[in-house]
């Protein structure tokens, strides 16, 4: 059909540290991202896995699937991660041989309540996708498994749906509760496979815009902190040209 690309579609899962992510991924490409990484998730960066879904069918898709990193309160700062994401999201608009199509946002159902840091990364993430995208966004319940009680579950559900997800509902993402299941995992992504592509806010901003990262929607919030991480930053070349200098000066 004219103007369909036949360029691959590109689905990022995002949701703060532990909530199942990784695993979700391995439901669709199994052992191709590590599990439980949170010890050495400051190294972590978004990494893309292919996977060919719908064998059975006779009609093979492929997809690019995005493991993001996601805020956590130990080991990497806020602003890390928004940088972090914000790299590779531009280097993607730019040059990425991916069409974008949709986003997979993960919840865990055992988490009693939201916490400053979902709450804080699940603002950043509104404003970095924009409300013209929250249609090719699923919102994901994981971990019912985990559960004794299911009722606590669909209690907690019910609450998410209330109090932070009904706006998003609204503008037509879709709430869905993960059974941790292969076929479960592919349906949501082959649904999001049948959209149209999508432009980030963020992608808007950063490449179409040229905002800096702190004068973004999503990196407004943490203007305060990037400005501070930015000054670090020039603080530490500074220092390194005036010992760079002194070596010369001691070589001379
Ligand atoms: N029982 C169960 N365990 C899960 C589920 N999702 C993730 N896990 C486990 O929870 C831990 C954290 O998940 P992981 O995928 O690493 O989270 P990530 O940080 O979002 O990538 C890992 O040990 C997973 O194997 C689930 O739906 N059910
Ligand atoms: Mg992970």
């Amino acid at each position: 059909m004219e103007g369909d690309s036949d360029r691959v579609g590109m689905i990022l899962v995002m949701g703060v540290t532990g909530v199942g992510k990784s695993f979700f991924i391995n439901k669709l490409a199994e052992g191709t991202v590590i599990e439980g990484e949170k010890l050495r998730s400051e190294t972590q960066r978004p990494q893309i896995v292919t996977a060919v879904l719908g064998d059975d069918s006779g009609f093979d898709t492929e997809v690019a699937i995005v493991d993001t990193p996601g805020f956590d309160d130990t080991y990497r700062s806020d602003e890390d991660i928004l940088a972090e994401l914000s790299e590779f999201l531009s280097a993607q608009y730019v040059w990425g041989e991916f069409d974008l199509k949709g986003i997979i946002y993960l919840h865990r159902i055992t988490d009693p309540r939201m916490t400053g840091s979902a709450y804080r990364y699940f603002q950043m993430f509104q404003r970095l996708c924009g409300e013209h995208t929250f249609k090719n966004i699923v919102l994901v319940t994981t971990m019912w498994d985990q559960l004794t009680n299911r009722m606590v579950g669909v209690a907690r559900d019910q609450e998410l749906r209330n109090d932070f997800w009904s706006m998003m509902e609204e503008q037509g993402s879709q709430i869905t509760q993960f059974d941790g299941s292969h076929d479960q995992a592919e349906s949501i992504v082959l649904q999001l496979l049948g959209k149209q592509p999508i432009t980030l806010q963020l992608q808007h901003e950063l490449v179409d815009r040229g905002l800096p990262l702190d004068q973004t929607s999503a990196g407004q919030p943490l203007a305060a902190s990037l400005e501070a991480r930015l000054r670090e930053a020039t603080i530490d070349t500074e220092r390194l040209n005036d010992s760079t200098a002194e070596g010369r000066t001691q070589q001379g």
